[in-house]
């Protein structure tokens, strides 16, 4: 480790005087794994089947260079990893399955020895690995309903591969020695105004009902179940809404899942943590940004993530899985990777080295001034050099250095593919 620059030592004092520990703020940060989502790559195609994406969700932009197929997407996964500062883990979908040799399984009949080639790739990087079954692009998705469709044979299909992805999780979990989540979302909805809101539901909540009567071990994996508001082509009426999908959460021993780009514009998932987490030990977040609409933009370090940032390090950030959510193929694929990871990460130590302490308790004395004037104050406090400390200490360089990195992988590698 070389040794610390001056500009950082003046911000620790600085910070200091607001009663924060930055050199703890960087090491909590360091600890702190975030969830990253494999499907940035390929612009959510997968590998077992056509690679049309479907499910009322949208990848825009045809930027050449994307990943096809899994030697093209390990090595994009591979590099865009090793240029995120901090701890990662990996995070695929059932989708993305690796079939061994003359081998090919429908989504419902998927098996470990799929994902062999996954768990040889997170464990020579010492990676966890999360997960997600696919309950989309599929010929077995009927008029846009899975788990919660009218027949039987579709619910069937899809309560299966649940299941199956249940078994791969806990395969990871056991391969790897790290704790998988297996993240639930169903695309299932209606277009059109409906007529009955309550059947699907109740036919959603007894799939999941028959998924989880299969069993899964507690101690290896964490299941989790994520609403939504509305898709495109479904926009009328969504099955597994936030209501659906927080009482089935609770009711059953999930972990809610929200995506900040599944509520109403101005609906503040930053809001939302501290009611979920007291009566939920633990959460899990999609972090993500939506334009006017679940966009899945890359994440900023804008506003919108910083609230969210800070609400789960007021709330513990150890109790809240910490993944990715966004997919852009309107630019080079690696440096979206790269730029969305480092912005939620930069918003996570910025929430860190924020004097929560110092201002709740103004807040607790009811003392509004103080609270005012020193919430405005640190806005000025030198947060940039305590940034490129913590990239220092992650071993990543603290500016846009990495992209230069990308623009060379992008002539050697994306261009010739
Ligand atoms: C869709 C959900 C979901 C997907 C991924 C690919 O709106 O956000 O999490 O983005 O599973
Ligand atoms: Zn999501």
């Amino acid at each position: 480790m070389k040794k610390e620059t001056g500009r950082y030592e003046a911000a620790r004092d600085r910070y200091a005087a607001f009663g924060v520990d930055t050199d703890a703020a960087i090491d909590r940060l360091l600890a702190l794994p975030i969830s990253v989502h494999c499907w940035q790559g390929d612009d959510v195609r997968g590998f077992d089947g056509p690679g049309v994406l479907d499910g009322g969700i949208q990848t825009t932009g045809n930027y050449p260079g994307a990943a096809h197929g899994p030697a093209e997407l390990m090595q994009d996964y591979d590099f865009a990893l090793s240029l995120m500062p901090g701890k990662s883990r990996i995070n695929l979908h059932a989708c993305y399955a690796i079939f061994p040799e003359g081998r090919f399984a429908d989504r419902d009949a998927i098996e470990p020895r799929d994902f062999e080639a996954w768990v040889r790739f997170a464990n020579e990087r010492d990676l966890g690995i999360d997960f997600n079954p696919t309950f989309f692009s599929h010929p077995m998705v009927k008029n846009g309903l899975t788990l919660s469709s009218p027949d039987p044979e579709v619910r069937d299909f899809w309560v299966k591969h649940g299941i199956a992805c249940l078994r791969i999780a806990e395969y990871f979990a056991k391969e790897t020695g790290k704790r998988s989540l297996v993240n639930f979302w169903m695309p299932d909805g209606l277009k059109e105004t409906p007529a009955d809101r309550y059947s699907p539901r109740k036919r959603m909540a007894e799939s999941l009902d028959r998924i989880l009567a299969a069993g899964y071990d507690r101690s290896l994996i964490s299941v989790s179940l994520e609403s939504k508001v509305f898709g495109i082509g479904v926009e009328s009426y969504t099955v597994g809404s936030a209501e659906f999908c927080t009482a089935y959460s609770i009711k059953n021993g999930l972990v809610p899942l929200m995506d900040n780009g599944h509520y109403h514009p101005t609906e503040s998932v930053a809001d939302k943590i501290s009611s979920m987490l007291l009566f939920s030990d633990r959460i899990a977040l999609h972090v993500t940004r939506g334009v006017r609409w679940d966009s899945d933009h890359v994440c900023r370090f804008d506003d919108e993530i910083r609230e969210i940032a800070l609400e789960a390090v007021r709330c513990g950030p150890e109790k809240i899985c910490l993944a990715l959510d966004y997919f852009d193929a309107s630019i080079n694929r690696i440096a979206a990777w790269v730029s969305g990871y480092r912005a939620f990460r930069k918003a996570l130590l910025f929430a860190l080295v924020h004097p929560g302490k110092m201002l709740a308790e103004c807040q607790e004395s009811c003392d509004f001034t103080k609270l005012l004037v020193l919430s405005e104050e640190i806005k000025t406090a030198p947060f940039p050099a305590v940034w490129e400390e913590f990239c220092r200490r992650a071993g990543a360089a603290p500016g846009a250095e990495w992209l230069e990195k990308v623009e060379e992988y992008e002539k050697e590698v994306l261009s010739k593919r």
